[in-house]
């Protein structure tokens, strides 16, 4: 190692090197003195909030010694490293997840009990980090967990978001959004105030012919936004591997600072010079599989993209090597077509700055990176206008251009008498505006493409990306279908199923080797296993009703069917379908008589999520869903046989009480429009069972835990085309119970029923794009099914068990150790 202490002063710093608590009076020791000194609070002077903070400083120390050890471990192996680009990462708390992968929450626990607070109060302290929207960001962050507790040499790379997700709040039935500051106290990020970049953009590009005759480009005289490091550690399970999240923020350039104007008196076009600079990484744009092309946004991807890769390889150079070695050295994974620049820029700074030829670039380029599609609805596929590219980024649209170029060239050599397949496989699209198609662009500048789920990977070949297969063989597509890690969504989340799994299979184990999962199958039949394994669902449904009743007054019954449907709302997944589901449910109640009414059973149907602040739709889908909720909750002659409950602001935190406390959850997508889901995964890992459609990961959960054990409905992805062409051309009369709903909020049983008009209108003349008629009928009869399972405690506890026994697939640990071995060809590095 290089180091600026000389050798014979080094013994003293390692005789003083930093150390950590390892027991409870350590641990005790180190919350004291941070609440005192860090906090200059005291023991007349302490809350919840900072104890929380006293421990959280005592657990980032602890961290931050591991971090060092595994930085110091990862570059004296000098082995290949990935790095995973993603714009979002939906962390969630902190705290909780590091006691219990160090293994410490135990004395933890008992350290603070004994200061006079209780740790699960302290956790609730804690502010979710919600730097993402939905499943893509949830699935890097799970994934970071997986990197690290298999000892993979990894780091993520991301914005840091002033204001990450929107909080919802419900106002009268409406969304309304509140921006989430979070940043007041984050014990968990290091600014690296040495590790910063300058960021160009606009200006324009000089070409000039150097005496060798060769041409070389230089794109200057734009502005300058300077990126500074804030790091984050990740603690694996059971292993002393801390990886880094390296997030950046934006400033304003020392060079830029216009001390000239400062002084000169004109404070206050500095500090707005100073504001457009912060701007960049202000807020995460509210969209989950919706693509807005604003400028702003193009600026985040650029300036995360250019200040990662500029780390990357500052850190590749120091080992010296050719440049060819780069793809041995390092992987780069593009989460989504986001961060699709970074094959740009690398190319630019390959040609640009290090001068090596175009060949020998690109080859470099196309070893390195892998992209992973996540999904095929068209408005969520990235294209950005020709123009306003051209003004942000000049000299990377030339390079796109040459890209394009020797791309086209090389498919009409390859195939000569196809003259539209050129046009088709542009990355330019000739509309007007011209566009570049980002995943065209990731595609050509990838070795490796993969979708989330068996069924997505094969789409994407058939559909959008068919073309693509035919010009490089299909062997560059492949499939990783996603995971969920079982450190956080068992073990954090259900402390209690986890403790009698352990109690079971005798260690856990099964927490880093989640298929020893199936060594619970034998137990499934136990009278006195499914007892306890019942009781925990109770309790946790009985933690549920605790917070529905605190939070919304509504009281409902733990011993119900409770139904949960939460995720982003969007038509795709047919949370409309779910509620008018809940209608129809409503109106044969209201029709039966009271001795029918006896025998049906009670439901509590569950929804939470948030609709991106422009989706007009999916807010007026909240809305009758809160609308439903006033009348069925009111309603005497229903008690508790229908609640109605929505759960304002769900995010990572509620979804961790909300997964253990169903016994049915809801992933009813359009066959063929999601392109995996997770909370599927989640939710059957915690003891519950499905009503799905055969979309996504629903499919290979239905092979993995058998058919028997889930409820699946409705019309396949093959027979989707057909039937929205049927309903084009108006040969498609509504599903009758779907009328009479409609016919019931027309009515104004739920309100105004204008307001409700768009929801209508789009199953009826706007062609129900979704097929929600279609697939209505069956939704309805599995409905009726889970009833009739849900009555036979013992089967139900028995298909429970078996179905956790069997999502040992499920493990996010087993999709990265697919990505290393076919996408990323890294191996682990040992650090203890
Ligand atoms: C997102 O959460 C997902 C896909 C996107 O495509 C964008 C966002 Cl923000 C651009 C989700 C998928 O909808 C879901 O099916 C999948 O499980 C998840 O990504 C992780 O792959």
């Amino acid at each position: 190692f290089e180091s600026s202490v000389p050798e014979p002063l080094r013994n003293l710093w390692k005789k003083f090197a930093a150390t950590n608590f390892s027991n409870k009076e350590q641990f005790q020791k180190e919350v004291v003195h941070h609440v005192e000194t860090t906090l200059a609070r005291s023991l007349y002077n302490c809350d919840d909030l900072a104890v929380y903070s006293g421990a959280a400083l005592a657990m980032r120390d602890k961290l931050i010694i591991d971090w060092n050890k595994t930085q110091q471990a990862h570059t004296l192996a000098d082995q290949k490293r990935v790095y995973y680009l993603s714009l979002e990462f939906l962390m969630g708390r902190t705290l909780d997840n590091a006691l219990l992968n160090r293994d410490i929450k135990g004395y933890a626990a008992e350290g603070v009990s004994e200061l006079g607070f209780r740790m699960e109060d302290l956790i609730e302290q804690e502010h979710d980090a919600a730097l993402g929207n939905g499943g893509l960001g949830r699935l890097a962050a799970c994934f970071l967990d997986s990197l690290a507790s298999l000892s993979y040499p990894a780091w993520g790379y991301g914005l840091r978001y002033r204001y990450g997700i929107f909080k919802q709040e419900i106002i009268d039935g409406y969304q309304v959004e509140v921006p989430d500051y979070w940043l007041d106290f984050n014990p968990w990020e290091f600014p690296r105030h040495d590790i910063t970049v300058d960021i160009m953009f606009y200006g324009y590009v000089r070409r000039y012919t150097e005496e060798d005759g060769s041409t070389v480009n230089i794109w200057e005289g734009g502005e300058v936004v300077q990126a500074l490091a804030y790091d984050v550690p990740i603690p694996g399970y059971g292993t002393s591997t801390t990886n880094n999240l390296r997030l950046w923020s934006s400033k304003p350039s020392t060079g830029e600072f216009d001390f000239q104007k400062f002084n000169s008196g004109d404070y206050e076009s500095s500090v707005r010079d100073q504001q457009r600079a912060e701007t960049i990484s202000a807020v995460l744009y509210p969209n989950d599989n919706i693509d807005v092309g604003k400028e702003l946004r193009l600026k985040q991807q650029y300036f995360w993209v250019a200040a990662s890769l500029y780390d990357i390889v500052r850190r590749f150079k120091k080992s010296h090597r050719a440049w060819t070695e780069f793809p041995h050295q390092v992987a780069i994974q593009l989460n989504d077509t986001h961060p699709t620049l970074a094959i740009v820029e690398l190319m630019r700074i390959l040609v640009d700055k290090e001068h090596l030829d175009w060949d020998t670039a690109w080859n470099i380029v196309t070893e390195t990176f892998g992209y992973t599609n996540h999904t095929v609805l068209p408005e969520a596929l990235e294209k950005w206008s020709v123009p306003l590219f051209q003004n942000l980024l000049p000299r990377h649209l030339q390079i796109i251009y040459d890209i394009n170029l020797f791309f086209l060239q090389s498919v009409e050599r390859r195939f000569p008498k196809d003259r539209e397949l050129l046009g088709r496989v542009s990355i330019i699209e000739e509309s007007n505006p011209q566009v570049i198609r980002m995943a065209y662009l990731a595609i050509i500048g990838s070795k490796k493409v993969n979708g989330v789920a068996e069924l997505h990977s094969d789409l994407i070949k058939t559909t959008i990306f068919k073309d693509f297969v035919n010009i490089f063989g299909p062997d560059k597509f492949t499939n990783v279908t996603n995971g969920v890690t079982p450190r956080r969504w068992l073990h954090q989340a259900n402390p209690q199923l986890s403790a009698l799994i352990k109690e079971k299979l005798g260690s856990y184990d099964f927490l880093k080797d989640l298929s020893l999962l199936s060594g619970l199958e034998k137990f499934a039949d136990d009278k006195t296993f499914q007892k306890e394994w019942m009781d925990i669902k109770l309790r946790n449904k009985q933690r549920l009703a605790k917070y529905i009743k605190d939070t919304t007054g509504i009281s409902v019954n733990p011993s119900a069917l409770f139904d949960i449907q939460v995720k982003r709302i969007h038509e795709y997944k047919r949370q409309q379908m779910n509620i008018f589901g809940v209608i129809s449910r409503y109106l044969s109640l209201k029709a039966m008589t009271k001795e029918e009414r006896a025998k049906q059973v009670p439901r509590v149907s569950i929804f939470g999520g948030k609709a991106a602040p422009g989706y007009w739709m999916a807010k007026t889908i909240i809305r009758l869903i809160t609308a439903v909720s006033e009348v069925v909750n009111n309603d005497a002659d229903i008690g508790d046989l229908l609640k109605v409950v929505f759960i304002e602001d769900y995010n990572v935190s509620k979804a961790e009480f909300l997964c253990p406390a169903s016994d049915l959850s809801e992933h009813i997508s359009t066959a063929g429009t999601e392109a995996s889901g997770t909370s599927n995964m989640k939710f059957v890992l915690n003891g519950g069972l499905i009503i799905g459609t055969c979309d996504g990961a629903n499919i290979e959960i239905t092979r993995e835990i058998g058919e028997e054990r889930i409820f699946l409905f409705g019309n396949l992805a093959e027979d989707v085309e057909d039937l929205r062409h049927a309903h084009r051309y108006g040969k498609t009369p509504m599903d009758p119970s779907l009328k009479e709903v409609c016919d019931e909020i027309q009515k104004g049983t739920f309100g105004e029923p204008g307001v409700f008009a768009g929801l209508i209108h789009a199953l009826t003349e706007g062609g129900d794009y979704y097929l929600v008629s279609d697939d209505f009928a069956s939704y309805l009869s599995t409905h009726k099914l889970v009833d009739e399972a849900f009555k036979d405690t013992a089967a139900w506890a028995h298909n429970t068990i078996v179905a956790v026994s069997r999502m040992g697939f499920f493990t996010s640990d087993r999709a990265i150790n697919e990505y290393a071995d076919e996408i990323w060809n890294i191996d682990p590095v040992k650090v203890d």
